[in-house]
């Protein structure tokens, strides 16, 4: 034991030993990729070899690639209860059906979703392994999906099992205050794709739970499948007098954005001083968090009595379906008085509006699962870095740390490949080998976090594990392939939440 070790220990000392809380397993999931045989249906004694070599508990059951799929579902059921793994149904939503988009819908239902939720509650009295359903791309179908009209649909479901419970697939930038406020009573938890790092996984965390506080800010709006023209913008406007003998004269711009994706040259965020661009950005990447940028005033103050501070979001192009919600801070400048309040104004289908501050006080719980993408395709196109197996395995096993220090409840790979010569499918089958083995800090499996437990982890702390599910894998909570002191922080945490 080292000397920090020592210490930590005495600090432990002063904890009584804690029963584990009976809070659900996690859930560890994977979803679609289902394995066919020649004749197009689910190979299901197959697909459910796979998912036990995983060692997943869940499969999401996508019912969209046939039109046998519903029925394949009833027959995978049975068999799925048999090996221990959870079903939760996956349905496509409007905008992955014709007449929006291709020429196959989930069958046999289609867009009759208040239908599904009767159907699947149905078959769930036959199958207590079928627990949830899911549908995919949620946000975008916002005007189908109304928190009345998913209010409805999960009622449905609960009249004939009450158990049945929907969660939303959304993406991360996608959930904000409004969200949690329309959509907070309406479902049962958020399946979220898909994060970039664990600050992302955590923020969301803190969103669901309302742990977050927001400032006041202005929102500028656009709407999904909306064209604009050249020009179109929204802008707050303000006229300053300049304080000649300041001695800086500057912008404190503090602002996000909600679109992380590659599509450049369109929206663009500015700041401009009587009309001349002094700063710019695509909304294209990035990552919704807020950022703050100084901007020097100089030198196009001097030798002024007055400016015009604009700061806006332009079109630079004409878009058909780019929504974006650009959100700024009150500004904070120095050198410069104002004349007059903030001026708003909006050019084409733009709109602005000021959101209050809010505080979070941990009213609401809204449970997370995290969504990887886990084929090169997806997680190239969502991570805009090479999918390689060992990237992939990095994603899910920072998903399934941020599991274990409770910022989310479960973890599901998409699309994970099935073929047991696949390198993605080696490589995660490892990590959720040894993922499988350092479960829980109740090292000594006697159902209480205790003493005896930090003994067994003294014992190994300093060990090297590595990838595999050695003796001593099951004191590597974070998965780093060593005994070390971020085990400990997540051993002290289990310990200290009962
Ligand atoms: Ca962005
Ligand atoms: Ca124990
Ligand atoms: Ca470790």
């Amino acid at each position: 034991m080292n000397h920090k070790l020592k210490i930590l220990v005495f600090i432990l000392l002063l904890f009584t030993t804690r029963p584990l809380h009976a809070s659900p397993p996690p859930v560890i999931a994977d979803y679609n990729a289902e394995v066919r045989g020649s004749d197009g249906r689910v190979d299901i004694p197959v697909l459910i070899r796979r998912l036990t070599e995983l060692r997943v508990n869940t499969y999401f059951f996508l019912i969209w690639h046939r039109e046998t799929d519903w029925e394949d579902l009833k027959l995978f059921l049975p068999a799925a209860q048999n090996a221990g793994i959870d079903t939760w149904v996956y349905l496509v939503p409007p905008t992955e059906s014709p007449p929006i988009y291709g020429t196959r819908y989930s069958e046999p239902f289609r867009l009759d979703y208040m239908r599904w939720a009767e159907e699947i509650a149905l078959l769930s009295l036959a199958h207590p392994n079928l627990k949830a359903f899911v549908i995919d791309d949620f946000w975008a179908n916002r005007n189908v999906y109304t928190p009345a009209y998913i209010s409805t649909m999960r009622q449905r479901a609960r009249a004939i099992n009450p158990n049945m419970e929907f969660w939303p697939l959304m993406y991360y930038p996608e959930m904000d205050r409004a969200f949690v406020r329309d959509y907070g009573n309406a479902i049962d938890g958020v399946v979220a794709a898909y994060p970039k790092t664990a600050q992302t996984v955590q923020r969301t965390w803190q969103l669901l739970n309302d742990q977050r506080d927001t400032p006041a800010r202005w929102q500028f709006s656009y709407p999904q499948y909306t064209r604009s023209a050249i020009g179109d913008a929204a802008s707050l406007q303000r006229r300053y007098r300049v304080q000649p003998n300041a001695t800086h004269h500057t912008l404190r711009l503090t602002q996000q954005d909600s679109y992380e994706g590659p599509t450049a040259g369109y929206h663009f965020k500015q700041v401009l001083v009587d009309n001349q661009i002094l700063w710019e950005e695509d909304v294209a990447g990035g990552e919704k968090a807020w950022q703050t940028v100084e901007i020097p005033l100089t030198p196009l103050v001097n030798q002024k009595s007055h400016i015009t501070l604009t700061i806006r979001v332009y079109d630079r192009k004409r878009v058909s379906n780019y929504p974006v919600i650009v959100e700024i801070q009150e500004p904070i400048v120095q050198g410069l008085v104002p004349e007059e309040n903030w001026q708003q104004t909006v050019k084409g289908r733009w709109t602005v509006n000021f959101e209050p501050a809010y505080q979070g006080t941990g009213r609401y719980h809204i449970p997370l699962i995290v969504m990887i993408a886990a084929t090169r395709h997806q997680f190239v196109k969502r991570n805009g870095e090479p999918g390689t197996a060992e990237r992939i395995r990095d994603k899910v096993k920072m998903a399934l740390v941020q599991r274990r220090q409770g910022f989310c409840e479960g973890v599901v790979t998409y699309a994970l490949p099935k073929a047991p010569d696949d390198e993605i499918f080696k490589t995660i089958r490892r990590l959720f080998l040894k993922a499988s083995t350092s479960r829980s800090a109740d090292f000594d499996g006697n159902g209480k976090i205790g003493f005896e437990d930090f003994l067994l982890f003294a014992n190994a702390y300093g060990k090297i594990v590595g990838e595999y599910a050695t003796v001593f894998a099951p004191f590597d909570l974070d998965l780093d392939g060593k005994v070390g002191f971020g085990d400990f922080l997540i051993f002290v945490r289990a310990f200290d939440t009962p």
